[in-house]
């Protein structure tokens, strides 16, 4: 490998966090728009797939919005289509992805932001991202198995970071 990569990875702190391109994003075609903006900001993609979400699955992934009200149309909304999950990694990736999805009513969302850019109500904002280093280890568990995620050296990492 090449010596100043290896001093990169040896270097920076980095962290992985999951997104979730959810079924208004897959029926807009902005599957691929997403995952640009994500490729274009320098993270790198370490696992990608398409899944169907379930009652069980929701549960556990939206746990803190069990008894409101809106769960039930959360969850028929997460339902309605397949979702493109997958995990991206980079320096401090938790923020900085979800800087680039925006806040979550897409119409407070700053312009620029994936939400801010292509949304306009709930539940439907396009994107679910982490939103700690603890929930992304827990996501990452609950939505990939260990072989899906892949270990590769991304060379443009040497024009994205520079060994302290
Ligand atoms: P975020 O996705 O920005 O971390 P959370 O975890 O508060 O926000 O909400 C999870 C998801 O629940 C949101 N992305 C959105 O789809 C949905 N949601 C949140 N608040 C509402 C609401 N008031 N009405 C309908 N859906 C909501």
């Amino acid at each position: 490998m090449n010596p100043d990569l290896e001093k990169i990875k040896k270097s920076v702190s980095f962290e992985r966090t999951v997104v979730l391109v959810k079924p208004d994003g897959l029926q807009r075609g902005l599957i691929g728009e997403v995952i640009s903006r994500f490729e274009r900001k320098g993270l790198k993609l370490v696992a990608l797939k398409m899944i169907q979400v379930d009652d069980t699955l929701l549960e556990a992934h939206y746990s803190h919005h069990i008894d409101k009200l809106f769960f039930k149309s959360l969850a028929e909304f997460m339902k309605s289509s397949p979702v493109v999950a997958m995990v991206l990694e980079g320096l401090e990736a938790v923020e900085v992805v979800r800087l680039l999805c925006g806040t979550t009513k897409p119409t407070a969302a700053v312009a620029g932001s994936i939400r801010g850019d292509f949304g306009m109500g709930l539940p439907a904002n396009i994107v679910h991202s982490s939103d700690s280093v603890e929930s992304a280890k827990e996501e990452i568990v609950r939505f990939f198995e260990q072989n899906e995620i892949f270990e590769y050296d991304k060379t443009e990492y040497l024009n994205i970071y520079f060994p302290d």
